[in-house]
């Protein structure tokens, strides 16, 4: 019995972290796919959000609108009224752009809040700073609505902003997101609550180390993006605690059910598999890649 508890405290079954929503069905960064989203079951959802010029808080991954929508240009040369307003997703079937504030009304419906689902918003490093004073002004906003401080967790990427989101979110939940691990080790290891990272940078005994070390201090490490099945089993193997992907029914099947489904010694088996599934060549591959993105880090990021 005593070894049994043993086996069932290192099981983790990681959340299912929506990437943009349901992505991989529907457009992505939309009220559609973070609906269908939460219909399929995910844990929580994770998006973007983009100042526009008039100081609406969108709902955008890339700093200008043409990848994703009928739009073209910076969001911040657009105003939202008369504008962003009007667009429509590229993808099928269009959809409106929506602002952060429609996100919230998803997120404090009573069906949501009653199964505590949260999300990640990402507030990319290339964002002007003036774009935290805007999510501030919106969550004073919907303050009666406390579920909020525990359902929203803003994604942070660099120094400045890390410093501007303390000030102003106090009582909301703060996440590291970056590309360098080493970055994420000095910087925000010890100043935030959660941890989020590419798989390339975990993949390696470095990276595996770190996740014991954030587990240790009691953080949580979440990976991105994860849309391969191998993966998904490589992260429930590491003792991920979110795993975030596209296509929100393969990673409920392969990160919670299987893995709920089964006995600590099938657990067992299941680690030690994952552990020799990986290759030279991919581990080459993995040590390329890593190398690139701590290079990006320290040339764009500036850690
Ligand atoms: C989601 O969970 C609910 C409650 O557990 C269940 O009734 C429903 O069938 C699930 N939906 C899907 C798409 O699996
Ligand atoms: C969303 C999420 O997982 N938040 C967690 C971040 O980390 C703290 C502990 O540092 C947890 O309490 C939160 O639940």
């Amino acid at each position: 019995m005593k070894q049994l508890l043993i086996y069932i405290s290192l099981i983790i079954v990681p959340d299912v972290i929506a990437h943009r929503g349901y992505s991989g069905k529907y457009p992505e960064n939309t009220l559609i796919s973070y609906e269908e989203a939460l219909r399929a079951n995910t844990t929580a959802l994770e998006g973007d959000i983009r100042l526009s010029k008039d100081g609406e808080v969108v709902i955008m991954h890339d700093l200008t609108l043409q990848r994703t929508s009928t739009g073209n240009g910076a969001v911040f040369d657009h105003n939202w009224v008369g504008y962003i307003d009007g667009l429509f997703t590229k993808t099928e079937p269009p959809q409106p752009i929506p602002r952060l504030k429609d996100v919230f009304d998803i997120l404090i419906r009573p069906d949501v809040v009653a199964k505590n689902t949260y999300m990640i918003v990402d507030i990319k490093f290339d964002n002007q700073l003036e774009i935290l004073d805007a999510v501030q002004v919106l969550l004073e906003e919907y303050k009666a609505h406390t579920s909020l401080r525990k359902q929203l967790v803003f994604g942070i990427w660099d120094l400045r902003f890390l410093e501007r989101a303390k000030q102003l979110f106090i009582g909301y939940q703060l996440c590291f997101i970056g590309l360098s691990l080493g970055a994420a080790r000095k910087h925000f290891l010890h100043e935030l609550d959660n941890i989020s990272l590419p798989y390339a940078a975990l993949v390696d005994q470095e990276g595996q180390d770190f996740i014991k070390e954030a587990h240790s201090l009691g953080k949580r490490v979440f990976c991105w993006t994860i849309n391969n099945i191998e993966q998904m089993h490589q992260c429930v193997a590491w003792g991920l605690d979110g795993v975030i992907g596209d296509n929100v029914d393969t990673l409920i099947e392969n990160v919670r059910t299987t893995v709920n489904a089964m006995s600590p010694e099938e657990f067992e088996k299941y680690v030690e598999a994952s552990n020799n599934l990986m290759g030279k060549r991919s581990r080459l591959y993995y040590y390329i890649i890593k190398k690139s993105m701590s290079l990006i880090s320290w040339k764009f990021i500036g850690i």
